[in-house]
């Protein structure tokens, strides 16, 4: 693995990307998943790599959500496995769901790599791939039969978009984790966080720890006036203020 100084003023992403590569290496990220970092890494720029106060929100809704349900499951891929496993393993324990693999480049010898992945964190992980969700033609419609198939509530990272629609279609609420507030996943989810996945998921723990003794009644509060569509339009505000603060400055720094 290449040397990065924690001085180096782009440590924290350069350790993420790190991360990626060593999941690459591991068999566990795809070369797709690579390119897919490199998307969300630019959201992530523009967003200002720190989870705003939309993605906060979305959170906490997503953890009473998880919480509420009777049948939650997390789904996992491959980027997601090497950026948050430990994580991804604390928020199962917390919230009762556990853990999926679900691959949109799917092999058995890969899911089965990425279970035992995961399972070093002290977690269920589901990887059967014994059933199918009709409406999918990609691999992501193998499912395990004890957990998406029968899920109420799914929690989604990094996603490419028809799934999410199927799910939806088939009665399920689906959580998103997704930098792009444009892409299809993040329009289509019922909650989505827009936010890096190793900063929303441990968000989403800390909420489901403090909300983990809520009843059934006091979780509905939480999530019931959510509008997903206003988290995703400050979403795209926070951007658009964004690029107009920098290009402010760029055109001050033009002038000296
Ligand atoms: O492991 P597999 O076989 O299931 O394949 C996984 C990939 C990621 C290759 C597959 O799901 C894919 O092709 O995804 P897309 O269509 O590129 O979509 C990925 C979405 O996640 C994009 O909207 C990215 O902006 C977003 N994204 C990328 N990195 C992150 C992210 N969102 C949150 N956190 C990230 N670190």
């Amino acid at each position: 693995p290449s040397f990065i100084p924690p001085s180096h003023p782009r440590y924290e992403s350069l350790m993420t990307r790190e991360k990626l590569v060593e999941g690459f290496r591991a068999g566990i990220v795809v070369p797709e998943g690579l390119i897919a970092h490199g998307r969300g890494e630019a959201f992530d720029y523009i967003l200002g790599e720190t989870s705003r106060d939309f993605a906060i929100e979305a959170a906490k809704v997503a953890a009473a959500m998880m919480l509420a349900a009777r049948r939650p499951v997390i789904s996992v891929n491959g980027n997601a496995a090497a950026l948050a496993a430990e994580k991804l393993a604390e928020l199962s324990r917390v919230t009762g769901a556990p853990l999926e693999v679900n691959l949109f480049h799917w092999s058995r010898e890969r899911a089965d790599r990425i279970k035992k992945w995961l399972e070093r964190f002290d977690c269920e992980v589901l990887a059967e791939g014994d059933a199918e969700i009709e409406g999918i033609e990609h691999c992501r419609r193998i499912v395990d039969s004890r957990g998406i198939l029968v899920a109420d509530v799914v929690l989604v990272a990094l996603e490419d978009g028809d799934r999410c629609e199927v799910l939806r279609r088939v009665g399920k609420k689906v959580i998103a984790i997704d930098l792009n507030p444009l892409s299809r996943t993040a329009q289509m989810a019922d909650v989505t966080v827009v936010d890096n996945v190793t900063r929303a998921i441990p968000n989403i723990v800390k909420f489901a720890r403090e909300m983990k003794e809520l009843s059934r009644e006091e979780l509905e509060e939480i999530f019931k006036g959510y509008d997903n569509g206003k988290i995703l339009k400050r979403a795209l505000e926070a951007i658009r203020e964004y690029l107009t603060s920098k290009s402010l400055e760029a055109s001050r720094f033009q002038r000296s």
